[in-house]
């Protein structure tokens, strides 16, 4: 059985046996039957003994299998092909192969499949094992020529073009890359060109490849494309290494986008813009993706990794530095504030529930479950503490050494931090912890004052998590500020290095005691635990020089009050309705950042918070508590909620940019607070006469929430009907909005629907992404949404295990809850599991979230 889980782990790595020197592919293109015919010359690694040549390959229909033009005779085991060694021509040898595989019946999306009748691929990580034989490991790196025979008009691969005639193409990547970076396209496209010249004076010419139709939707992708170029030029100093760029939007795509060298392939929802049909968050989205994905041309590409379990040397340091570029674009602290609530809605809950791993795992089952919010985004967060402790120029210094060393190299963690060590000398070994060590940390803060000192005093612990029982004090940089009792910046941002479990830290000579303002800019991935007033968070809104802590203040104090109104009934408390009032009436208040504030804290959020205190959390009063607060809001605030609807209004042509975006928010935010007091009036006349999707959406969700809209619902699908990305939107709000006792039937209504469709992964994830992220209707106590969602789950592992695997997470909280709603989310998932032949993903995440 090849699904037999088989758990590889990286205390076992092993060098490779053989290196290929160049790889020669033919593709002949045919919906069921392409045959891929293989050249690879193979060259024993000097720094192993050879023996057996052992290749991947899975689903694959072998026709022939050549050595040095010799036929070969092989074995197979588990997904392998065995070559034995006494076969083996001579230390260099030529292998070829011819397979045949079946694109248009590939509905797992990994390896060469078709969406929408166009040829496309995805091979990361391990899906270049289901076009042809190779040894498919990220550290057997080569270059690839690609010849592509096929009647569809535009034939693309990787690196530059070399030459194309009727029906045919080929195409030739000078740099060596591992297989996954592999990519093919095929298919009836058109495309937005552009051209950038680069730091030497290089022209690259640029393209981004759509279906006929969408060509009025690439102008903002490609803008941001050659953004993203410059700013990786002026700050880390890389230049494009191609004569040409291409980016292909495909509908049908297992998650954003990939960093195939040199032809990146996006999903139609992460590139393609339009006012009309994309929102501010979508622009904003896209302008982050497109920006990640060129990002890996160094650090993933020219520098990837040399295993798996190495996955957050790429994962984490693109992220921080597409982070970085975003804060350089938008607004730098709106960017962190939504950073960080990404970190904590969706890292957080992963590392303190069954799914806690660290941000190098020491094994998996199956590689895909492993691009996790930990890998991704408390690995971006290591970065950014390495960056605070060594300060800026030594983190360009050793940036420089990075790219200088490894270019052209498949690297560890080990590498990584060696650079930091070298050209610092500073030791690294107890920072490394953060690599191996899961879970969240706490950080206790207690203080003292006395004499014109103030002590503050950290304690550090971080949970148990699966497998890892003690943990080790971690080193975590504290930023902190202090300031004066009239608010005043009476210490500025000082960084305190935290090692040890226990440390005090003094600060001498002042005059009165101050407030301090802890963890500034969240300059590390920890929850800050401190006992403090109500009317010290409402002063810190007000005061605090630190806009994230600012933010964060007002954050605290919500969840304070909704923490009580959940669990004891209390009143909307006036501190935090005066506290917003003046936040919301500080016109020299970034409008973004007012929007922000505004927003309460999640469902998820609050329920974690409780569970963290002892109490369990009962959905249905968080979520009455989160309705009550939002109408004392609209009520307390609704003179200066209806003067900003009135003013933050756009004049002109729309434009994505972040100052107009912020307005939009400001009044976006204002418009679904007004909508509990005026009926809906004010969302009525904005979705009738909006000319774009940030208003014309905002305005239907302003009326779902107050469980209006239907008419304005079924207009818009008349009008978005053919629009897929608009559609699920459609599909979404549906779900998102849904009061929480009518959820599950709504989502059992869309998957129904005649435009739902299991094939496509954006269709699928915007009806039951949605019923997991509704969290009062997800959880409601009858247990209907946990049934549909397994439901759903056993229909979709036959089609797409990636995308099954990755939605099973919904059920990553269930030991936080009551007996009943524990129960029910078990039995979801052990009538998963008990699916005949389940998926390997699948398999591996249900009883990890199993548990023992
Ligand atoms: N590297 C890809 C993710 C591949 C996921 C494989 N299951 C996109 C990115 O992180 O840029
Ligand atoms: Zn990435």
């Amino acid at each position: 059985m090849t699904n037999a889980p088989q758990t590889v782990f990286l205390a076992d790595y092993t060098p490779p046996a053989y290196l290929v020197d160049q790889v020669a592919l033919t593709f002949r293109l045919a919906p069921t039957a392409t045959r891929v015919i293989s050249k690879v010359n193979f060259r024993r690694n000097p720094e192993s003994n050879g023996g057996d040549l052992l290749l991947d390959g899975e689903g694959l229909k072998t026709i022939s299998c050549t050595l040095d033009g010799a036929k070969a005779t092989v074995t197979h085991e588990a997904g392998k092909m065995r070559i034995s060694a006494d076969q083996l021509p001579a230390d260099s040898f030529l292998f070829e192969a011819e397979v045949e595989i079946s694109p248009a019946t590939n509905t797992a999306l990994e390896g060469l499949y078709m969406s929408n009748s166009m040829y496309c691929t995805q091979c990361e990580a391990e899906g270049f094992r289901k076009i042809t034989w190779y040894p498919d490991r990220p550290d057997v790196m080569a270059p690839f020529t690609v010849r592509i025979e096929s009647e569809e008009k535009i034939l693309l691969s990787n690196g530059n073009p070399v030459a194309s005639g009727d029906g045919w193409a080929e195409w030739s990547d000078p740099w060596p890359k591992p297989a996954y970076l592999f990519a093919l396209v095929a298919g009836n496209l058109v495309n937005h060109p552009d051209q950038l010249e680069t730091m030497s004076g290089k022209k690259v010419e640029l393209n981004i490849w759509v279906r006929p139709g969408d060509e009025g939707k690439c102008a903002f992708g490609m803008g941001a494309l050659k953004q993203s170029m410059t700013w990786d030029e002026e700050v880390y100093g890389r230049e494009y290494d191609l004569d040409i760029f291409n980016i292909v939007a495909v509908d049908d795509f297992n998650m954003g986008a990939m960093e195939n060298k040199g032809l990146n392939i996006f999903n139609s929802s992460a590139v393609l813009a339009s006012p009309e049909t994309s929102t501010d968050a979508n622009f904003e989205r896209i302008e982050a993706i497109i920006a990640h994905e060129y990002f890996h041309n160094w650090t993933g590409n020219r520098i990837t990794c040399r295993d798996w379990f190495q996955l957050c040397l790429k994962e984490g340091l693109t992220v921080f530095r597409d982070q970085q570029f975003s804060a350089d674009m938008r607004s730098a602290p709106v960017r962190r504030i939504d950073d960080v609530s990404t970190l904590r809605g969706r890292q957080f809950r992963e590392d303190n529930g069954p799914l806690a791993h660290p941000v190098r795992p020491e094994s998996f089952v199956e590689i895909n479950n492993f691009y996790t919010a930990t890998i991704y985004e408390k690995g971006a967060e290591i970065i950014g503490m390495l960056k605070r402790l060594v300060g800026d120029d030594a983190y360009a210094k050793a940036l420089n050494l990075y790219f200088e060393r490894h270019d052209g190299e498949a690297a560890t963690i080990e590498d990584w931090l060696q650079v930091f060590e070298d050209s610092t000398g500073r030791d690294l070994s107890q920072f490394k912890l953060w690599y191996s060590q899961a879970g969240t940390p706490r950080l206790t803060v207690s203080e003292s004052y006395s004499d014109g000192t103030y002590t503050l005093n950290l304690r550090q612990d971080t949970p148990a998590t699966p497998g890892q029982a003690d943990k080790q004090p971690l080193v975590i940089p504290v930023a902190v500020g202090l300031l004066s009792p009239e608010g005043k910046e009476l210490v500025p941002t000082t960084i305190l290095e935290m090692t040890e479990t226990e440390q005090s830290f003094d600060f001498e000579g002042l005059s009165a005691r101050p407030v301090p303002s802890l963890l500034r800019g969240f300059s590390a991935p920890v929850v800050l635990i401190r006992e403090t007033s109500n009317s010290e968070r409402a002063f810190l809104l007000a005061h605090d020089t630190d806009p994230f802590n600012k933010w964060e203040a007002g954050r605290m104090l919500a969840k304070d009050v909704l923490s009580r109104m959940a669990t004891e009934g209390a009143e909307p408390a006036p501190q935090y309705l005066d506290a917003m009032s003046d936040m919301c009436a500080d016109e020299a208040l970034d409008p973004a950042f007012r929007a922000h504030c505004l927003r309460l804290p999640g469902q998820d959020d609050l329920a974690q918070t409780l569970y963290d205190a002892g109490v369990t959390p009962d959905p249905m009063a968080i979520h009455s508590a989160r309705e009550s607060l939002s109408d004392a809001l609209a009520a307390k605030l609704e003179p200066l909620l209806a003067s900003a609807y009135d003013s933050m209004i756009s004049e002109g042509e729309f434009s994505p940019d972040a100052v107009s975006a912020g307005r939009r928010a400001m009044r976006q935010g204002a418009l679904s607070l007004l909508s509990r007091i005026d009926g809906g009036e004010r969302a009525r006349a904005l979705f009738a006469t909006a000319d774009n999707m940030t208003e014309q959406l905002g305005a239907l969700g302003a009326l779902l929430q107050i469980s209006q809209g239907s008419k304005e619902l079924a207009s818009f699908y008349q009008q978005w009907r053919d629009d897929r990305l608009v559609m699920d939107k459609w599909f979404m709000m549906q779900v998102s909005f849904a009061a929480p006792e009518a959820t599950a039937a709504t989502a059992a209504r869309l998957v129904e629907h005649a435009d739902f469709d299991w094939k496509n992964p954006n269709r699928v994830r915007s009806v039951l992404g949605a019923l997991s992220m509704n969290a009062a209707g997800f959880h409601y106590e009858d247990g209907a949404s946990y049934q549909l969602l397994a439901d759903c789950l056993i229909r979709l592992d036959d089609l797409n295990p990636q995308i099954t695997a990755r939605l099973s997470g919904a059920f990553e909280t269930w030991r936080r809850y009551d007996g009943n709603r524990q129960g029910q989310m078990r039995d979801a998932l052990q009538r998963i599991l008990a699916k005949p032949d389940l998926s390997r993903d699948a398999t591996e995440m249900v009883t990890r979230l199993l548990g023992d």
